[in-house]
């Protein structure tokens, strides 16, 4: 087996026109408009609507490319295209190879008989993907008048990422290209066209059952060789016979290493290879990182319905995270340091999960190998999202081998944790008006696509992962896809439905894979989209930095129910922050608390596509939200909670580790110059995976009438020694007559860190430590200052981003604090 890629230096034109411009590969035509400077940034203010008008054209990439003689030597060479987006003609020597129609897809064609030695040239024409979506028209009786929220009418009939077309999150820019790596592969004898690597788990053994399928051409004798490398590094080899066709081979392995998902444990990884061998020669060979464990979904019936936990290694857990959507509007642009540095934001904050959604893209190999190895549970939608398709014979054939690409390419790592139908289809057909008002045709098409065609595709080649029809759903067949007591819910009666954040508690779901609140994004990411007259929240740029039309109206209707009305912009962006974070802080522990009955929060959404106002945690730059924040500390393997009925307060602490856990709390009633009115203290012990009661106080006698200028201040102390400080309050923020706080920082340097200690003389809330022109992830941030002895906050070295610091000193001078007290 021989490769030649075909990534690197490209040409590409507007189909017809003279202009060739240098195009590196993988690319498109929005990033190499940009790198030719033949675009301004699409992001700037309103630009995106000049650039959306560009994919009303076809365009085309071409170069050329001296084929190495030996793989010219061999009898079959394919060209192998891992990602064409999407309507392409592909050429080889000016002869029409094929014509491809989604993105999602692997593309292998046969191209030997249109090479030669030497020179050689390829030319992709691109077909513009809105004249597509525009001229489309559906069978008489499959009329279609339903719109995703935020996209351009049509998106669903091209087997392109919904989300370029927009959504109500995302930018509309259906850009085009060969958007992943592009090569040639030559072989003769034969080649390896499968592997299937299947874990049995028995008694402490794992046999691994490796169902390989080859291509033999000629009559020689090969070998099927397998390389297993434990994550100690110790290597073993076996070796059988190989034959054309299937291939079974079982390797046992006796005391494996097990791999869980983050905060349970470590994340072994074997490496696992097998070559087809004649003699000493290699005819092909495909390497994999395999860890070794049993996940699924566990839905035992129980006296609420039916739960819906992830099982891994026979242990049920609390699944914390956050819905993931494309991290860039071009795709091109999504490197591997970015998808780390987005992943490592999540284990940060504690996720042991990310739910993958259905209107992007399968992400990349590099995407699951990072999940893998940090310990991320995948939940992985299929590529459909809130939308009626018009379900052809030839869009069937489609997504049947767009799954079965995806499938195979993704069922052996250890993090894939389900499989998903789609997003919100079967809960649209079921409660949203506009969706439910198509023919019954096309209902019927929704049954056959969602539970006929992909779960079988996926079932046939991926039998050991979890299928499950759509999220929100009850099991499918329409059969009350919204139940709150089985299966998966969506809530959006917080935010979308305006309701206050209390009504978290009023639902016990037994796994929340969706729920969110906005805020925009901070100064500094507004500033590189903005010029100074835009700023503010209704100018034309800010709206349409905004997708979701009723949005900004929300967030004033939240504001004004909690805080003060903030000063200026800047302030404004701040508080939106601070009320997203809060709300979807209170569903988190309320769903915490009630561990085994509810067993996942997943929040809506993790990231950004571009710099807008959103409901991400962390924003298109990278920079971390207070939410991101406030999530590494409600998603902390022992996390301590409080929560409040009129002057009752509770304190829960939930412990999400495999080991019990000894806990030290320290609750007091305090005023706002940090007098202890009262105080409890608990000693317990917190079994593993539970949450328990610590304790509760009524404080209606300290707080009479009229004196609520009272806050209760909790520390919680686990034998490991994580501390963390929670706060309630009697009043809404907007009402609590907060004192200025003085906060002082002082800076000392180590190492590898800087570490700032901060001070204040009465309650300070929600302290905000940022620089104007560095960005810095902090240990913490957003957090309360409860006493006067200082709160500690580090700054490691290699977490500072931007211009940096000279020494502690200069970063204490570029510190910029900001508290409530400050945006009013
Ligand atoms: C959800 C998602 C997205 C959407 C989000 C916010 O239900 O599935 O479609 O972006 O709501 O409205």
């Amino acid at each position: 087996m021989k490769h030649q890629k075909l990534n690197g230096n490209w040409k590409m034109r507007e189909l017809k026109e003279n202009n060739w411009l240098d195009a590196n590969v993988p690319g498109s035509v929005m990033s190499t408009l940009l790198a030719n400077d033949k675009v301004s940034d699409p992001f700037w203010r309103t630009n995106e609507y000049e650039a959306r008008e560009l994919f009303r054209k076809d365009y085309e990439f071409e170069r050329t490319f001296i084929i190495e003689e030996d793989l010219y030597e061999n009898d079959h060479i394919e060209l192998v295209c891992y990602g064409l987006d999407t309507l392409a003609e592909i050429y080889v020597n000016d002869i029409l190879l094929s014509k491809t129609n989604n993105m999602h897809r692997t593309w292998r064609f046969e191209c030997k008989p249109l090479l030669q030695s030497g020179e050689n040239q390829i030319r992709i024409i691109f077909r513009s993907p809105i004249n597509y979506i525009e001229s489309y028209v559906p069978e008489e009786d499959k009329k279609i008048h339903f719109v995703s929220s935020g996209s351009m009418k049509g998106n669903q009939y091209i087997r392109k990422a919904h989300c370029m077309f927009g959504w109500d999150w995302g930018a509309q820019i259906p850009d085009a290209g060969i958007w992943r790596d592009i090569e040639l592969v030559g072989y003769t004898d034969g080649k390896i066209e499968d592997v299937n690597i299947i874990q049995h788990h028995h008694e402490g053994e794992v046999n691994i059952d490796i169902r390989t399928e080859l291509q033999l051409l000629k009559d020689n004798h090969y070998n099927l060789e397998y390389t297993l490398i434990s994550p100690n590094g110790i290597t073993s080899s076996y070796c059988q016979t190989a034959i054309n066709g299937c291939n079974s081979y079982i390797i046992a392995v006796e005391h494996p290493e097990l791999w869980w998902p983050n905060g349970y444990g470590e994340q072994p990884l074997y490496h696992l290879s097998v070559s087809v061998k004649n003699n000493d020669n290699i005819m092909d060979s495909k390497e994999y990182t395999i860890g070794l464990r049993t996940l699924t979904i566990s839905q035992e019936k129980d006296q609420w319905g039916s739960e819906f936990a992830f099982k891994i290694n026979g242990v049920k857990i609390f699944a914390k995270g956050a819905d993931y959507i494309p991290e860039d509007t071009i795709y091109s642009n999504i490197t591997k340091e970015r998808i780390e540095y987005l992943i490592e934001s999540c284990v940060r904050a504690n996720y042991n999960c990310l739910r993958v959604w259905g209107g992007g893209y399968y992400p990349s190999d590099d995407f699951f190998d990072l999940c893998d190895r940090y310990g991320l549970i995948v939940w992985q939608d299929l590529m459909y999202a809130c939308n009626v398709y018009d379900l052809t014979k030839e869009f069937e054939e489609n997504i049947i081998e767009e799954t079965k690409d995806n499938v195979r390419r993704i069922r052996h790592h250890a993090c894939l944790g389900l499989w998903c139908g789609n997003n919100e289809i079967e809960s649209g057909w079921y409660i949203w008006p506009s969706l439910m008002d198509h023919s019954e045709k096309l209902k019927a098409d929704y049954i056959k696509q969602f539970e006929y065609v992909l779960p079988r595709t996926v079932e046939a080649l991926d039998k050991s992962t979890f299928f499950w029809p759509s999220s929100p759903s009850s099991g499918g067949c329409f059969d009350n896809p919204v139940d709150e007591n089985r299966g998966d819910t969506h809530y959006w009666d917080v935010w979308h439905g305006q309701l206050p954040f209390e009504d978290y508690r009023n639902h016990y779901f037994r796994f929340c894979s969706e729920f969110g609140f906005q805020s925009f994004p901070s100064i500094k990411t507004v500033k590189t989209f903005t010029e100074e007259s835009d700023r503010n929240i209704f100018s034309e740029v800010m709206e349409s930095h905004q997708k979701n039309t009723a949005a900004n109206g929300k967030m004033l209707y939240y504001l004004s129910e909690n805080f003060l009305y903030p000063k200026d912009f800047e302030n404004l962006l701040y508080v939106t922050q601070i009320l997203q974070g809060s709300a979807i802080k209170y569903g988190v522990e309320h769903w915490r608390r009630n561990r085994g009955r509810c067993m996942g929060a997943l929040y809506w959404q993790l990231n950004d596509s571009w710099p807008v106002a959103s409901w991400a945690s962390i924003d298109y730059y990278g920079r971390w939200k207070a939410l991101h924040y406030m999530a590494k500390r409600f998603y902390a393997p022992v996390a301590g909670t409080l929560s409040r009925t009129g002057e009752v307060v509770e304190a829960h602490i939930l412990n999400e580790t495999l080991s019990d856990k000894k806990c030290n709390v320290e609750v007091s009633l305090k005023t706002m110059d940090f007098e202890v009115l009262c105080k409890d203290t608990y000693e317990l012990v917190v079994p593993a995976l539970s949450a328990r009661k610590v304790g509760e106080r009524n404080y209606s006698d300290f707080i009479t009438g009229i004196n609520k200028q009272v806050y209760v201040e909790a520390v919680f102390t686990d034998e490991d020694g994580y501390q963390s400080t929670e706060v309630e309050i009697f009043v809404p923020f907007k009402y609590l007559e907060l004192k200025k706080p003085e906060i002082t920082c002082h800076v000392t340097e180590n190492e590898d860190c800087y570490v700032i200690s901060c001070q204040a003389k009465s309650l300070a809330c929600f302290v905000e430590l940022d620089f104007e022109e560095s960005d810095g992830i902090f240990s913490d941030n957003y957090f309360y200052i409860t006493g006067k002895e200082p709160v500690t906050v580090e700054l490691r070295k290699t977490d500072i981003r931007g211009e940096g610091f000279a020494d502690a000193r200069d970063l204490e001078q570029k510190l910029q604090i900001r508290s409530l007290r400050d945006t009013y």
